[in-house]
């Protein structure tokens, strides 16, 4: 299929089941309308704080509001989804109750960049919802695995959509002005090993040392191996898995003991970590806890955390030779 096609047409060429395909569409309408906000920035009056914590404690932006809003409005409209749960919402919202799919969502990774310019993100997957029992937060509790599809946005200069439904990972341009998504890449391939790392290397004296000797070894020079690796950081998820998607690397948010309440890191494993680890899977990526892969963590609460290191296979295989002490 040629760059340039459209979205709803790489969709329907693709095979995506049409309920599959109207949330989708939805959700990129929303991600379009999230972008037009930013775009305007301080002018609608969206930046700064909401003025209160969200379920995890930390500080809501505007902004934070705003997109998760835009995002449950979509949906709500749609009609074809059971259930939206969000990293902004304590509980899911019931929205349909025969609906197929549910869907999850970050509405505003990243978004401490969001009042200085710096790129942002949203993610999304969509599960199925088994016919037949009225909407629960227990059925949201799904492996990775066993998605039927993901997709990220990262609003930097251009708002770039990356989405997956099973068969591959796919890159598409918003065009300016509008809520149309062009294809720019089908079949996004990663490359095999990278030069990049990402990783808040403020947290170093928290990380475990099995973590520390990995990035000890990133940054010891061997020009031999491509050594030392650069450290890429955005304050971003999406914005640094993005970089690495294309160009390689690893990004890690490793278990660290900054914090003894939060012993696995700060991200979330199904708004977060789960649906970047199927794109990037898909993509001839890895995405692993450190000891195995994320796909495969059955969730025991909604907004559980785990460790992440995803990119390049190289660069992750490695990073779980380290974290099982096996160098
Ligand atoms: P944010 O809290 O600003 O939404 O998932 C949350 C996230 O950002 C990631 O996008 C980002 O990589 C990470 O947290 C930043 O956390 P640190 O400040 O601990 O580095």
């Amino acid at each position: 299929m040629a760059a340039g096609v459209h979205l709803a047409r790489f969709l329907d060429d693709a095979g995506v089941p049409g309920e599959l395909k109207a949330v989708l569409v939805s959700a990129t309408q929303a991600g379009a309308q999230i972008a037009r906000e930013l775009r305007r920035g301080g002018l609608s009056g969206v930046t700064g704080t909401a003025g209160g914590t969200n379920v995890h404690g930390e500080v809501v932006k505007k902004m934070d509001v705003l997109a998760n809003e835009i995002l449950v409005e979509v949906f709500r409209s749609e009609g074809g989804v059971a259930q939206v749960a969000s990293e902004e919402m304590a509980e899911p919202l019931v929205l349909s109750r025969e609906a197929p799919y549910s869907v999850l969502f970050d509405p505003l990774d990243g978004s401490s960049n969001v009042d200085t310019g710096g790129s942002v993100g949203t993610i999304l997957c969509v599960q199925s919802s088994p016919g037949g029992k009225s909407p629960s937060g227990e059925m949201l509790l799904q492996k990775g695995a066993d998605l039927a599809a993901a997709c990220y946005l990262n609003y930097g200069p251009a708002t770039s959509l990356v989405l997956a439904t099973g068969a591959g990972a796919h890159l598409f341009c918003l065009e300016p002005g509008s809520e149309t998504f062009v294809l720019i890449t089908r079949d996004l391939k990663i490359p095999r090993r990278g030069k990049v790392y990402a990783t808040n290397e403020g947290q170093r004296n928290y990380f475990h040392p099995s973590t520390r000797r990995f990035l000890d070894h990133l940054q010891a020079s061997d020009p031999s191996d491509g050594r030392p690796y650069s450290p890429r950081y955005s304050g971003c998820l999406v914005t640094d898995v993005h970089r690495i998607l294309l160009e390689g690397g690893i990004y890690l948010y490793p278990s660290d003991t900054r914090d003894p309440k939060k012993p696995h890191g700060k991200l979330r494993l199904l708004y977060e970590c789960a649906p970047l680890a199927w794109i990037v899977e898909q993509a001839g990526g890895r995405a692993s806890t450190g000891r195995g892969p994320i796909a495969e963590v059955t969730p025991s609460e909604l907004h559980q955390r785990v460790p992440l290191f995803i990119g390049s296979p190289y660069e992750v295989g490695l990073a779980e030779e380290f974290e099982g002490g096996k160098r």
